[in-house]
């Protein structure tokens, strides 16, 4: 057992054993030689991909590019087995990770947070586990992922339905039978459309209900041999660099086309080519002004739309499936395997619950306002209070008791994502405000794992103890990521970006949408200026006042 595992005070908590916490853990303990502790919920390491067993769940980031870069050897040892990585595969992944670099040791599993308070007469966060822990740390670091409080809707008469039900996120580890049975999938977001397919193979029968019918494109996933492999890896440096500097966290190239400027015949042509290779490329490498321009968006949406009509045999059906509401990738982008395709099965039907509410769930199933729907199983595929909800699920209290969930009631107010003023010594990893959810989470994971250790070896080597995010600066920022939103479609629609899928909760967007490479540059140059922005103090009554005119950098 290592000290950290018994001691109560500690440098630096860390929360979830995903991967920021664990290469969190392992810049903390290992390069930095501080005592860390990390505290998961869950009995394993794994994170998102421990809690989402659904069938058919699978990352949309290529696989090669879905891992940790910060140590060659484990980029060349580990072999991934098709183009996009299976749960099951990611959370082996993870395992060995945690395994290579002897870090469960300092992982206490089966324990959550409960709640943390900062001390202002000690400078350190007081730390509450649902196990009577009592521990304090000068750190506190949140790697507590975005995606992670998984939303049952309030839907009168769940508690009366006489079969099971389930949330995508909270799968059980055992699997769930779905063979002969009468299956009802509400929810048609990453999780829906993903499982769907898969799950109509197994059940005897499946009720898809849908509120929003959604854009999505084919993965196209194929298993890779050792060639693609060999090659990948004789070029990871440059791939790496290349996705660092990126928008999405992708090493591709962005197209430098407009839409608007090119003949019928020639967009046409992009765009069938984009959806025969599959993926995000269709978005990241057709045109430049997808994402900003409706008029150029509007010419990706109509190709998407006539594709599902071709792929979709009942035209009534199509009808549903084609989403008119929003410009696709104004919510989060998807892409499938047989997703369209699984609607031309005899044993699957959808509901539009748009038009045709669902009234009350019954002892028997779903009742909506064109009849009942006869259901054994019900999974609720619909999402999480996403990148703030599990902050919420903590009792986190900063300077003068201030819990965050009242700092936050209009919305999460960060510098740079990282951290929160009046949260003195608490960083988060892909916290809002950062690109988080909008790239290849590991590159922004990195960066951001990086930045906090980098940050906190600057101030153990000054010997200051407390450093806060300026309140002039996290402002600017707020406004920052607000204007960046402001000038592309992502308002136009209602998603979970904005908050807009849990009833109540502010509609603010979130996640910062002005790319990795941008960010990371405005990280660097934060560093490189004495982490301007913060307020570093040797105790809480003598501040030194750094600058912060930087925060008020320029929309690119
Ligand atoms: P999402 O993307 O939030 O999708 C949730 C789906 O559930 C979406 O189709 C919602 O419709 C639907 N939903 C949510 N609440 C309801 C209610 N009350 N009634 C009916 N339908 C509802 O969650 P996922 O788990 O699929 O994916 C989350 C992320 O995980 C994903 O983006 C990746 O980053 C990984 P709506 O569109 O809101 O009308």
């Amino acid at each position: 057992m290592a000290d950290s595992a018994k001691a109560t005070e500690l440098d630096a908590v860390v929360i979830g054993a995903g991967f920021s916490g664990l290469y969190m853990l392992r810049r903390l303990r290992d390069e930095l030689g501080v005592s860390a502790r990390v505290f998961e919920t869950g009995d394993e390491v794994g994170g998102t991909w421990y809690w989402n067993r659904y069938p058919g769940a699978r990352c949309d980031s290529e696989a090669y590019m879905y891992c940790f870069s910060f140590d060659k050897e484990l980029l060349q040892e580990w072999n991934w087995s098709g183009k996009y990585p299976e749960q099951p595969e990611i959370l082996r992944y993870l395992s060995h990770v945690a395994d290579r670099f002897d870090l469960r040791r300092d992982i206490q599993f089966n324990t959550r947070v409960t709640a943390a308070r900062f001390n202002e007469a000690t400078n350190r966060w007081e730390i509450e586990t649902d196990q009577g822990d009592h521990v304090t740390a000068q750190f506190l670091i949140t790697g507590i992922g975005c995606l992670s409080a998984g939303q049952v809707p309030d839907i009168k008469g769940l508690d009366t339905f006489e079969g099971d039900w389930y949330h995508t996120g909270a799968w059980p580890h055992d699997g769930v039978d779905l063979k002969g049975k009468r299956v009802g999938v509400i929810g048609t977001g990453s999780s829906g459309v993903q499982s769907i397919p898969v799950i109509a193979e197994q059940a005897a029968h499946l009720t898809v209900f849908q509120r929003t019918p959604q854009f999505t494109i084919p993965a196209r996933h194929h298993t890779v041999d050792r060639d693609y492999l060999n090659d990948v890896k004789a070029n990871y440096d440059a791939l790496w660099d290349k996705a660092r500097k990126s928008a999405g966290g992708f090493p591709v190239d962005p197209s430098e086309l407009s839409a608007l400027e090119v003949s019928d015949e020639q967009r046409q042509a992009i765009y069938e080519a984009g959806w025969a290779e599959g993926g995000f490329k269709f978005f990241f490498g057709s045109f430049k002004d997808i994402a900003v321009d409706r008029r150029a968006n509007d010419t990706a949406s109509e190709f998407i739309r006539s594709k599902i009509r071709e792929i979709v045999k009942d035209p009534a059906t199509a009808d549903k499936l084609v989403p008119t509401d929003h410009p696709f990738s104004s919510k989060r982008a998807l892409i499938d395997t047989n997703y369209f395709e699984t609607y031309n099965r005899d044993n699957v039907e959808l509901v539009d619950i748009r038009h045709s509410p669902i009234q009350e769930i019954t002892p028997k199933g779903i009742r909506t306002e064109d009849g009942e729907y006869e259901l054994d199983i019900i999974v609720f595929a619909t999402g999480f209070d996403a990148m703030t909800g599990t902050f919420f699920k903590m009792d986190i209290r900063g300077r003068n008791d201030l819990p965050l969930k009242e700092k936050w009631a209009t919305g999460p107010k960060t510098y740079l994502g990282l951290s929160s003023h009046g949260f003195p010594n608490m960083f988060m990893i892909t916290g809002p405000g950062s690109p988080s959810v909008l790239s290849n989470m590991p590159v922004s994971i990195e960066q951001h794992v990086e930045f906090i250790s980098d940050f906190i070896e600057y101030l153990r080597e000054r010997d200051i103890s407390v450093v806060e995010a300026d309140a002039d600066a996290e402002e600017a920022w707020v406004a920052h990521v607000n204007e960046i939103a402001n000038m592309t479609l992502y308002p136009l629609a209602n998603s979970w970006y904005l908050g807009a899928n849990i009833p109540g909760k502010p509609r603010v967007f979130m996640p910062y949408p002005g790319g990795v490479g941008a960010y990371r540059e405005k990280c660097d140059e934060v560093a490189a200026n004495d982490y301007d922005g913060f307020v570093l103090g040797n105790a809480s009554e003598h501040f030194a006042r750094v600058p912060h005119e930087s925060a008020r950098i320029q929309i690119p």
